[in-house]
């Protein structure tokens, strides 16, 4: 019997403008802080910077003629803030949101739903220099910008998500440095989470108060599925401490109205929290009309207690190398590589984790549809001599999560779309251009653009809805 996902399932690709878009001196727009951090020596991965990206800025039309042709339904793209509202304050520069204007147009004319992001991780960099994330302005200011993104789009654009993995932004961000703005102050990192959620919540306000009523709102979390390397009380408390800190710090206000009490005394000699006021919690949760959720590998964790892990060569997290711990008061805690296929980054390949973090939130958050808003795989994808890219590896990857997905579907998970990520190759934040997440390859030379076969197989169960048996091994 095929195996087929309902016909108003959303069949998406995804990306973010400081990955694709280039021109980051054209039409007015001033640096974010991407544009600062990876000027700064010794921050990404052979120097590379979104400077010219993969030109998506003047490649628009053909790249929106590339998805139809795939077969998708849907484009899930975030909008540069800088590009819109240069540093971050002040009216709106008409040619940014021309851009965006035109792009959704082309979108609209291929019948391809446009699924637009506010902010993936791109602050306009005088909003740092003012306190950034840490500061509680930044949350107002994004909200005004929030407001002059919806006066300017909302008449066609349906699906508004509010931000992109606050936890990246956060605790890469300002914990462990790996991530723009490259700060390394554990307290800074806990004020930017609750100043994010904050900014969800002032945003999602801005966006209701000037959308149609029609408008869904929405935000992408990256979850972690923690799993416990064992069953010890130490080690299940490991697993607590991590899942306050990835999940519970961000789903606890917005779902909960609340933040975990445990995160509170875990955190306790780092701050009290005074910078949450009465008033904020009850703004963060804003009524949500889906929730985005982004997977791609599960984290194993122990207690390190008596074997603390002493930075770069212990902290097997997945999320770069720091000397810093993205994790503030979880410090004593050791993360694990399970055994098993990885990707390119290093992360297991596990779709089980997907159906968990589908059913938990199914449960947590009875009746809230949900949205897979990212999965996707790094694989070293090169050229064959006649210029076909063949990448089986992500073929079966897509497969085992979407049959993942759609176990969790027949198990009660209300799932309305699928968004791989990513549409084509692209800059992938501290690792640069040297790891490959496209369903379509791109030549950093010519910019040349060869849809791998993921794509052909991709953009079949897009037309179709039917997922095929599994490819072979
Ligand atoms: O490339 C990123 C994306 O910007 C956010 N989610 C994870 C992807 C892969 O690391």
């Amino acid at each position: 019997m095929p195996a087929s996902f309902p016909p108003a399932f959303l069949w998406g690709t995804a990306t973010a403008a400081y990955q694709i878009e280039g021109a980051v001196r054209e039409g007015g727009r001033t640096p974010s802080i991407w544009d600062t951090f990876s000027h700064t020596p010794g921050k990404v991965e052979g120097g590379d910077t979104g400077d010219t990206a993969v030109d998506h800025f003047h490649r628009r039309a053909q790249d929106v003629a590339m998805m139809a042709d795939l077969g998708v339904n849907a484009y899930r793209f975030s909008v540069s803030w800088p590009r819109v509202q240069p540093t971050g304050r002040g009216p709106a520069v008409q040619r940014g949101l021309d851009f965006y204007r035109q792009l959704v147009d082309d979108l609209l004319e291929h019948d391809i739903r446009p699924v637009l992001t506010l902010y993936h991780w791109d602050l306009p960099q005088e909003l740092e220099s003012a306190g950034g994330w840490p500061a509680r302005d930044t949350a107002y200011r994004f909200a005004d910008y929030a407001r002059i993104v919806a006066d300017a789009l909302g008449d066609r654009v349906d699906m508004w998500t509010t931000l992109n993995e606050p936890w990246c932004s956060a605790f890469l961000g300002y914990g462990s440095g790996v991530h723009a703005p490259g700060r390394t102050d554990p307290v800074a990192a806990l004020r930017a989470a609750h100043h994010l959620n904050l900014a969800h919540g002032l945003g999602a306000q801005a966006l209701r108060s000037a959308l149609p009523a029609r408008a869904q709102l929405s935000i992408s979390l990256n979850p972690s599925v923690v799993r416990a390397r064992s069953q010890s009380p130490s080690d299940l408390d490991a697993r607590r401490r991590i899942d306050a800190l990835a999940n519970r710090v961000f789903d606890g206000p917005l779902l909960k109205g609340a933040y975990p009490r445990d995160l509170f005394e875990d955190t306790a000699h780092l701050t009290d929290w005074s910078f949450v006021h009465g008033e904020d919690l009850a703004v963060i949760k804003h009524p949500l009309d889906s929730l985005g959720l982004n997977y791609y590998a599960p984290a194993v964790v122990s207690d390190a207690t008596d074997n603390r892990p002493d930075g770069r060569s212990e902290r097997k997290d997945g999320h770069g190398a720091s000397d810093h711990s993205p994790w503030p008061g979880a410090d004593a805690v050791a993360f694990h590589q399970p055994p098993g296929e990885r990707t390119e980054m290093g992360w297991s390949v596990d779709p089980s984790g997907l159906y968990d973090l589908l059913r938990h939130y199914a449960r947590e958050a009875p009746g809230l549809p949900l949205m897979i808003t990212e999965n996707g795989a790094a694989y070293d994808d090169k050229p064959n001599a006649d210029g076909s890219v063949h990448d089986p590896d992500r073929v079966r990857y897509l497969h085992g999560h979407l049959s993942a997905v759609q176990r969790a579907m027949a198990d009660g998970a209300d799932v309305r779309g699928y968004f791989l990520w990513s549409l084509m190759d692209n800059f992938e934040w501290a690792y640069g251009y040297g790891k490959r997440f496209g369903a379509v390859y791109v030549d950093y030379e010519t910019q040349v653009r060869t849809p791998k076969s993921s794509a052909h197989w991709y953009g079949e169960l897009a037309r179709t809805g039917v997922l095929p048996p599994p490819p072979e091994a």
